[in-house]
């Protein structure tokens, strides 16, 4: 693997964030609540204040009160809005990546792939301001028409992680202002910057389309205002991405009064590679899915579970893979593994390497740290690949780090199994050229998962289709195909135009 042999220095990355939120119109944040850092050196950018209980209260009620006349304004109009941020999504593409690089450590391709993302949602809920369809429904009494009609639902609450500080607020802010709800964003503390850039541009747009600007608010800070969202009753909606364990905080608490939740929750996703898989087109996939974003994607690939007579081949060319993997500075374009979040993300994959050897993994490949005399205080680290002759307690956890677990198989069955023994269940692929075995990994006694792959890896999903996963990843679906209908409440109506009282189940009554 080699490194980069220079990063940028801390005054360089505060003058080019300071530039990029300069260009979209973000004046340079003071405070001294918490600081903004970026993982390419570890150290501080700036100071920033924090919302505080009455700053949250004062946003849920703004965010309601704005919902009140939204929820009636035309749905083509809300697109509008959206339109207009899709547009300056596209005029700030450059300098929104900047920002993701510089706080979650991004490389620069995978960050303008998330402000793609971001562009691609806006124009999804764009079409979407005109496809709010209900269904009629063949009422059983002469005379009378069922109907289903969908309104919007209030206030959604947000809250969002690092690796994607963007895109998945995107996902629901898009999605929701079009199905006519107002929006309250509680980003991570690790990525404030590109959080107060987004939410400058949908002001902007607020204001370019003449808007209210309380159709969304921002807050920065810590866990409390979460939990401030998730026990108000005025948030309908709280959509949560992050760990299980935040999940299950999350959910209960919603659950117990009557709120709606939407989980986006930890992954541990596997690919399965068969016999007659097409191995170059597999160690694409493979290294891209489990090394790519350093390995902190949801959507990661965490485990492999190759058919052992193709198994030493594949573990060949993927050491030999990971072998070159440039390590470094994620706004180097040759770099194509950037940093850990922060060293206790590090910490975290020493920990389930010394457990998964004390299990009996053996390392293939990788897991030495990086550029620790130049950057002390980042967490730069080789990829690593895991030999396990089992699934182990460590195996069965999610480790956002990039750490990748190999097993074998025999049988196509035995593959689905192992496949399917995990808690979580968000992502799955298999590589082959077996019509059957494909059909099979995708069927009802196939892959577990929210999703569920063919010949590409585990990650880098399109917004086009629903996101999210089963088991403990949680059960949401966000951003595509019908996600939209966690946005919004269905009334059923029965309309009788038959000038006579007829019940249903034909009763008599008076
Ligand atoms: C996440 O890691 O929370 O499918 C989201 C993907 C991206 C989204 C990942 N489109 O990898």
């Amino acid at each position: 693997m080699t490194t980069t042999r220079t990063l940028p220095t801390t005054d360089d990355l505060r003058a080019r964030a300071r530039a990029a939120l300069k260009r979209i119109g973000v004046s340079v944040p003071e405070g001294t609540d918490f600081a903004a850092r970026t993982p390419i050196t570890g150290d501080e950018l700036f100071g920033l204040a924090a919302a505080g209980p009455a700053d949250t209260e004062a946003a849920i009620a703004a965010t309601r009160e704005a919902f009140l006349t939204w929820r009636t304004t035309p749905a083509p109009r809300r697109g509008e809005l959206v339109r207009r941020l899709g547009e300056l999504l596209r005029d700030h593409k450059s300098d929104l990546a900047d920002l993701i690089t510089i706080e979650a450590g991004k490389i620069r391709s995978e960050a303008l792939g998330e402000v793609q993302e971001m562009i691609d949602i806006c124009d999804f809920a764009v079409g979407l301001s005109r496809q709010l369809y209900g269904r009629t429904i063949a009422s059983e009494r002469p005379g009378h028409r069922l109907a289903e009609t969908w309104h919007p639902l209030g206030v959604v609450g947000v809250i969002s992680a690092f690796n994607f500080p963007a895109a998945v607020w995107s996902w629901n802010t898009a999605v929701a202002l079009a199905c006519g709800d107002t929006v309250i964003w509680k980003p991570s503390e690790l990525t404030p910057l590109i959080s107060l850039a987004c939410d400058r541009l949908l002001d902007q747009a607020a204001e370019d389309v003449g808007v209210p600007r309380d159709v969304h608010r921002l807050l920065l800070g810590d866990r409390a205002i979460g939990e401030q969202l998730v026990d108000d009753a005025r948030i309908a909606l709280v959509s949560a991405t992050g760990s299980t364990r935040m999940g299950r905080e999350v959910g209960p608490r919603v659950a117990a009064r009557f709120g709606r939740s939407l989980l986006e929750l930890g992954g541990n996703n596997a690919a399965v590679v068969a016999p007659s898989a097409d191995l170059d087109l597999a160690v694409q996939g493979i290294v891209f899915a489990a090394a790519g974003t350093a390995g902190q994607r949801c959507t990661t690939l965490r485990r492999l579970i190759v058919h052992r007579d193709i198994a030493d081949t594949l573990i060949a060319r993927l050491t030999a893979a990971y072998a070159k993997l440039p390590i470094g500075d994620p706004f180097d374009e040759s770099t194509l593994v950037g940093p850990l979040i922060t060293t206790k993300a590090l910490d975290g994959m020493q920990d389930a390497l010394t457990r998964a050897q004390a299990q009996g993994g053996k390392i293939l490949a990788g897991g030495g740290r990086r550029l620790a005399d130049a950057a002390p205080r980042a967490a730069y680290v080789e990829p690593v690949i895991v030999r396990v002759d089992e699934q182990t307690e460590v195996v069965r956890e999610e480790t956002f780090a990039p750490v990748l677990y190999v097993l074998t198989y025999d049988s196509l069955a035995e593959a689905i199994a192992l496949h399917n023994d995990v808690p979580q269940g968000l992502s799955s692929s298999i590589f082959t050229r077996d019509q059957q075995e494909a059909e099979l990994f995708l069927s009802a006694e196939g892959s577990d998962c929210g999703i569920a792959n063919v010949n590409i890896g585990t990650s880098g999903a399109e917004i086009g289709g629903a996101f999210g996963g089963e088991k403990e990843t949680g059960g949401g679906r966000e951003s595509g195909s019908d996600a939209w209908r966690a946005y919004m409440r269905p009334a059923t109506n029965t309309i009788n135009y038959s000038g006579r009282l007829a019940l249903a189940q034909n009763v008599s009554f008076l």
